[in-house]
């Protein structure tokens, strides 16, 4: 066996079912190792950042990493962007990326750069393997530490890979949680029960259906607010689901929400921030009279304290039933006439298949997504958790390959869309169940916007020509028609709802571009 194939051994020990890939010379060991040993199905996507964001889709839906194959510093670097986002919502992915071989390094060759300093920005765990020998012992770790929900990164020099290691160090070791103090728990529960207004802001695992469950209870016991930060990397909703409220995007209009509870319990979730620095308003959301708690560390199980929390305040066993339900009632009426964004939202809402993943990168066209009335069936929501666009496309392609039985619906605005539209040909190359619908508002909206609330009230002609998406309007049916996915354009309600029972019909990707004004 040489060191290319016990990678793939491990990583297959490990659980690793997927690998999202672009490889190139210094990774091809791996390539081959992967049909040599059977367990991991490869999908290529024609971008690293397709690779990243897919890997992290994966890893949001099924809370295991997927793998990603990755060519030296320059394809890591090509991917990071979406690494990022997989960062901010702590998900499980597993970066493998190929180094030079290490008797090569020396002679500076083309595409050397320091791969270390750029994995270490988006990962938990970071490390270059040592010999071939050690590669099972390094990727098993590695996989231990997405467990703690972060992106961990083996750098694998390419002689490593070839180099023959019989009897090598095998090794399986689960990541494990920190354990949690039971009286740091009694001390929450004491302060619960003796202040007034408390809000529980959840995150990571916190927002699946065990930890909502928990919280739903903690709220039956409490009387507390559920809140999720303004961009969740995973939340279950709809009917069977407790109500979770979304912090607002906007800095003062999320203080005015959250300054209503004295206490704010944070579980899973950090403390919510500004997205941006804006003159005259600080960096924090909450007052300074406010009284944060928090109920475990990363490194902790956010679901066990939650559950310990709540039997502690004795909550009822089920949490959520009757009055803090998303009520799964009548589906309301499909709306009708020239298409708005707040239109597309309600004709999305009103068409949802049960058990949808909703994949939401659709900046200023999706806000009133988030809450439509309460008829929506269970779904699950993954958004843009760090704010580097052109998660959406790749996002919903490794949802739909985590879960192929699952309708995946991905809310796209033009502009984002168009950063790793790529990831369409892998959608049509596999036949994945994938609606795209992109918000064709032809601009940067949320660009203008901010513009205005800066006093720019008249943007001059730079400032219109970096913001406006005309001269040409992108032609996305054409788009999606060149990568394989049949496309349509749509205008009116009616006719959106129309396009959309079809696609869900019909097996494989489709793309509707919605014009909205
Ligand atoms: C990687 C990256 N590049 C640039 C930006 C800056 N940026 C934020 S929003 C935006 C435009 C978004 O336009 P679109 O996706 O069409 O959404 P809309 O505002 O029109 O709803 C840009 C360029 C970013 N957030 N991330
Ligand atoms: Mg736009």
């Amino acid at each position: 066996m040489n060191g290319g194939e016990l990678l793939v051994k491990t990583a297959i020990e490990a659980g690793v079912e997927v690998c999202f890939a672009n490889p190139g010379t210094t990774e091809l060991p791996i390539v081959t190792s992967l049909d040599k040993t059977s367990g991991i199905k490869a999908f290529l996507g024609l971008f690293e950042g397709v690779c990243t964001g897919a890997a992290d889709g994966y890893g949001r839906m099924l809370d295991k990493p997927a793998m990603v194959l990755l060519h030296l510093g320059p394809g890591l670097a090509n991917g990071i962007s979406n690494l990022h986002n997989a960062r901010r919502a702590k998900s499980p992915v597993l970066t493998v990326v190929g180094e030079h071989a290490t008797w090569h390094r020396d002679a500076d060759p083309p595409l050397a750069m320091d791969i270390e300093s750029v994995a270490r920005t988006v990962s938990g765990w970071w490390r270059t393997s040592k010999s071939a020998f050690d590669i099972g012992v390094d990727v098993s770790e590695a996989v231990a530490a997405t467990r703690l929900g972060q992106v961990a990164t083996l750098i694998v020099p390419h002689d490593y890979q070839l180099a023959e290691c019989d009897s090598p160090k095998m090794e399986t070791s689960d990541g494990h949680f920190d354990t949690f103090d039971p009286d740091a728990i009694k001390a929450v529960a004491s302060r619960l029960r003796t202040s007034r207004k408390v809000a529980l802001m959840l995150g990571g695992r916190a927002l699946r259906k065990p930890g909502l469950d928990a919280a739903a209870r903690i709220q039956k016991a409490t009387g507390c607010g559920l809140f999720t930060q303004t961009f969740p990397g995973y939340i279950e909703r709809g009917a069977g689901m407790p109500i979770v409220e979304r912090l607002p995007y906007f800095p003062r209009q999320a203080t005015r929400v959250i300054s209503q509870y004295e206490v704010v319990l944070f579980a899973g979730a950090s403390e919510p921030v500004a997205f941006f620095g804006y003159p005259g308003f600080g960096s924090r959301i909450l007052t300074d009279e406010q009284e944060r708690m928090t109920l475990c560390t990363d490194r902790q199980n956010v679901v066990e304290a939650l559950e310990n929390l709540a039997d502690v305040l004795g909550g009822p066993s089920h949490g959520i039933s009757g009055d803090n339900l998303v009520a799964g009632g009548e589906r309301q009426a499909i709306p009708d006439g020239k298409l708005t964004a707040e239109k597309a939202c309600l004709t999305l809402a009103a068409m949802q298949p049960e058990n949808a993943v909703i994949v939401d990168e659709s900046a200023t066209s999706g806000f009133l997504y988030f809450a439509p009335p309460p008829w929506l069936p269970a779904y699950s929501l993954m958004t843009l958790t760090g704010g580097a666009l052109g998660q959406g496309i790749p996002c919903a392609t490794g949802a739909a390959i985590a879960c192929p039985e699952r309708p995946v619906i991905n809310l796209e605005a033009d502009g984002s869309a168009m950063y790793t539209v790529q990831a369409l040909w892998t959608q049509a190359h596999e036949g994945l169940n994938v609606t795209t619908l992109i918000c064709s508002n032809r601009s940067y909206r949320i660009l203008q916007v901010e513009m205005v609330h800066a006093g720019n009230t008249s943007p001059g002609q730079n400032a219109q020509s970096l913001t406006e998406l005309t001269k040409p309007p992108i032609n996305w049916a054409r788009i999606a028609q060149g990568f394989g996915v049949p496309g349509v354009t749509v205008s009116t309600a009616e006719d959106l709802a129309q396009e959309l029972s079809s696609a869900f019909a019909e097996p494989g990707p489709h793309l509707i571009e919605m014009l909205l004004p």
